[in-house]
């Protein structure tokens, strides 16, 4: 009976309101009830105001990093990419991702994150962050910045279930999804503005706090190459530092895998 009365309340999830989202984008709004992934509509549009966002109801082929596969079934989450034109160089664009981490942390109380691009809610993985530019005369010309959030989710395939979790399973309540939207919206775009003018500095510090992968022995997988190591620092560059038996090394967020020694995190 629980459940029927859970599935009838299900039904009835609002819809994304993309007008309702206008006064916290300072670019345009791009809405769509169904695409491939909103990450590969904003790649491939051109024309777009700085400040956009691309968002949708359902992604019929979202993307993790690395080539991975994003779950994103319709009504239940958030599925959105922003879309930026960063005046910044090019190895600063990793660091955007750190900010979305952060603004996304800010919202969903008790959450903390998994270095470079996971929001965790009890050990387990509630948004994931992909970040991608396109670059014109070896000079970054857009950055599209893809977050999805898991919010009304009641289950999880076995693949996931043992590392993803929803805001509606850790809290017991469904969410409106449009307040999340906005809320991580304007925390976005605050922090980046700062990061624009005064860099990653302005975060490092409420970062580092929050990232839980701070202090634990992780195992850093780059292609076939995986390594130990205790994480120790997030730099002044958004990367981690971390001690090995040959000494201390930074590792940049682009192309490796960060696992918990002890499980996930
Ligand atoms: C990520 O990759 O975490 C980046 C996810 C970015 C998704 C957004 S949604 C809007 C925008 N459009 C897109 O097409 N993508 C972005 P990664 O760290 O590689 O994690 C991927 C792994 O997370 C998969 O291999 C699964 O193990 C797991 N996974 C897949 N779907 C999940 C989900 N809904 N919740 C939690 N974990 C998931």
């Amino acid at each position: 009976m629980k459940n029927n009365v859970e599935k009838n309340i299900q039904y009835t999830f609002p819809n994304i309101n993309p007008k309702n989202l206008e006064s916290v984008v300072p670019g345009r709004v791009y809405y769509f009830e169904k695409t491939k992934s909103t990450n590969t509509e904003a790649k491939l549009k051109d024309n777009v105001p700085d400040k956009s966002l691309f968002i949708a109801e359902e992604q019929e082929s979202g993307r993790g990093r690395l080539g991975r596969e994003w779950k994103s079934p319709a009504k239940t989450g958030i599925w959105m990419s922003i879309y930026l034109k960063p005046q910044i160089p090019q190895d600063s664009i990793s660091q955007l991702t750190l900010l979305a981490g952060l603004a996304v942390s800010r919202v969903i109380p008790d959450s903390l994150i998994k270095w470079p691009n996971d929001v965790i809610l009890s050990g387990k993985k509630v948004c994931g962050i992909l970040t991608e530019m396109i670059v014109k005369n070896s000079i970054p010309d857009r950055v599209i910045c893809g977050i999805g959030i898991n919010v009304n989710t009641d289950s999880f395939p076995e693949d996931l279930a043992e590392k993803a979790t929803s805001i509606y399973l850790h809290t017991k309540k469904f969410a409106d999804r449009n307040n999340i939207i906005k809320a991580v919206l304007s925390e976005f775009f605050s922090i980046y503005d700062a990061f624009i003018k005064n860099g990653f500095d302005t975060i490092r510090k409420e970062y580092t706090e929050k990232c839980i992968t701070i202090g634990r022995e992780v195992s850093i997988i780059c292609g076939s190459e995986k390594k130990t190591a205790k994480a120790i620092d997030i730099t002044e560059k958004g990367e981690l530092l971390i001690e090995t038996e040959n000494g201390t090394e930074i590792v940049n967020s682009g192309e490796v895998s960060v696992r918990g020694v002890l499980g996930y995190c």
